[in-house]
C-alpha cells in the first residue's frame, strides 16, 4: 500500500540532495518490520498497470519481486505468478517458473480484455508460488488490488510495489476435467467422452503441462481395465473430444467405479499425476450424482465439470508402475469376479 513509487513521487522533496526516494524506501521498510503482521515475511512485488483504450485491455505488467521466503529444503523457492482480474476466475495468466531465486525478474506482459467502465469493479489479483516438481505448488502469497485506480488513471504505464500478503490455500487449484457419460443398457456399453480440461496445474518448469487422461475401470479395488487419450503437448487448457468405451452388464453397475486420471506426459521419468475424479455409485459428490444421472437417462450424454482432487498415495503407486509391469498384469488371468467382458477399443 504505502511504497508505491507514484505515492513515493508525490512527496515534498524536503530531504534534499541525499537521493529523497532511497531515504524514504528505506524508512518504510523498517516501520514495516516493526509493525506486527504476525512478523511473516513474504517479500514485495513489483508490477505495472496501463490501460490501452484502442482495444479495450487492461496491460498488466510482471516486473519482478523481491525477498521471496525460501519454500524449499536448499534454502530458495521457485517462483512463479498467477494472475487474474476479479471477479472472472476463467481467465488466468501465469508467468514463467523462475528456478531457485528469491528475487525473480519476470518481465512479463499480460493483456485483460475489459471495458473501460468495468474496470472500477475489477480487482487484480497477483498469486505468488513456489513451482515443486513432486507435489502441490506451495502458495507463497498474495496481493489484491481492489481499486485499479489507487496510484494513477492508468493512461500511462505506471509502475507499483506491493507487499506480498502471507496466504495459504487449502488445496492449490489442480483444474478441472469435462466430460460425458452415456451409458446403453440393453447393450451394456458405457461410453465417456473426455472433452477439455481447463486451468490445470503446471507440473513443467516451462510454466505448462502435456497432459493426457487415463481412465480406470475399478472393481473390489482391482483396475480391470485402463484407457487413455492422446497427449496434448504444452497446455493448461486441452481438448480431446474423445471417447472411451467400457463394456459393462447393468447388473454389474453398481459394483464398479472409474478414476479418472489427468497426467503430465514427461519424455524423461515417471508421468506424473495432476489430479484424479472418481465415478461411481459409491463415489462422493459429484462423482456419484453425475454416476446416478447417467443411470436414470440411459441412452443419453451428460457432461458436466468436475474439479480434479488431490490423488491418494494409493494411486500413486499405482501410477509408478512400469510399463512392463502392467502389461504383464494385463496379459495373466487376473480374477475377473463380475465376469465382465472387457474388450480392447481404439484410444
Ligand atoms: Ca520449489
Ligand atoms: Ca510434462
Amino acid at each position: 500500500h504505502q511504497t508505491s513509487s507514484t505515492v513515493m513521487r508525490n512527496q515534498p522533496t524536503s530531504i534534499g540532495r541525499i537521493k529523497p526516494e532511497l531515504y524514504k524506501q528505506m524508512t518504510t521498510e523498517n516501520d514495516e518490520s516493526g509493525n506486527s503482521k504476525g512478523g511473516k515475511n513474504c517479500g514485495k512485488i513489483n508490477f505495472s498497470l496501463r490501460y490501452d483504450y484502442e482495444n479495450e485491455m487492461l496491460l498488466v505488467k510482471i516486473l519482478k519481486a523481491f525477498d521471496l521466503p525460501a519454500k524449499d529444503l536448499c534454502g530458495s523457492s521457485d517462483p512463479y505468478v498467477k494472475i487474474y482480474l476479479l471477479p472472472d476466475r476463467k481467465q488466468k495468466f501465469q508467468t514463467r517458473v523462475h528456478r531457485k531465486t528469491l528475487n525473480p525478474t519476470f518481465d512479463e506482459s499480460f493483456q485483460f480484455p475489459v471495458p473501460y467502465d468495468e474496470l472500477p469493479v475489477r480487482k487484480l489479483h497477483l498469486t505468488v508460488f513456489d513451482f515443486d516438481r513432486f507435489s502441490r505448488h506451495d502458495m507463497i502469497g498474495e496481493v489484491i488490488l481492489d481499486n485499479l485506480f489507487e496510484a494513477s488513471d492508468l493512461s500511462r504505464e505506471t509502475s507499483i510495489w506491493k507487499d506480498i500478503q502471507y496466504a495459504t490455500s487449502e488445496s492449490v487449484d489442480l483444474g478441472e476435467i469435462m466430460f460425458s457419460l452415456c451409458y446403453l443398457p440393453t447393450a451394456g456399453r458405457l461410453t465417456l467422452t473426455v472433452i477439455k480440461c481447463r486451468n490445470l496445474k503446471a507440473m513443467d518448469i516451462t510454466g505448462y503441462s502435456d497432459p493426457y487422461v487415463k481412465v480406470s475401470l475399478i472393481c473390489d479395488g482391482r483396475r480391470l481395465k485402463k484407457k487413455k487419450t492422446t497427449t496434448k503437448k504444452n497446455t493448461l487448457n486441452p481438448t480431446y473430444n474423445e471417447a472411451v468405451i467400457f463394456d459393462i452388464p447393468p447388473e454389474s453397475m453398481d459394483q464398479v467405479s472409474l478414476h479418472i486420471s489427468v497426467m503430465d506426459y514427461d519424455l524423461v521419468g515417471h508421468n506424473e499425476i495432476i489430479g484424479v475424479c472418481r465415478l461411481g455409485s459409491g463415489a462422493e459428490g459429484l462423482g456419484r450424482d453425475h454416476w446416478n444421472e447417467m443411470l436414470a437417462y440411459p441412452r443419453k450424454p451428460i457432461a458436466h465439470w468436475h474439479p480434479l482432487l488431490e490423488p491418494k498415495k494409493s494411486e500413486k503407486e499405482v501410477s509408478n508402475l512400469t510399463p512392463a509391469h502392467v502389461h504383464t498384469n494385463v496379459r495373466g488371468r487376473y480374477n475377473n469376479p463380475l465376469n465382465l467382458c472387457l474388450y480392447r477399443t481404439k484410444n
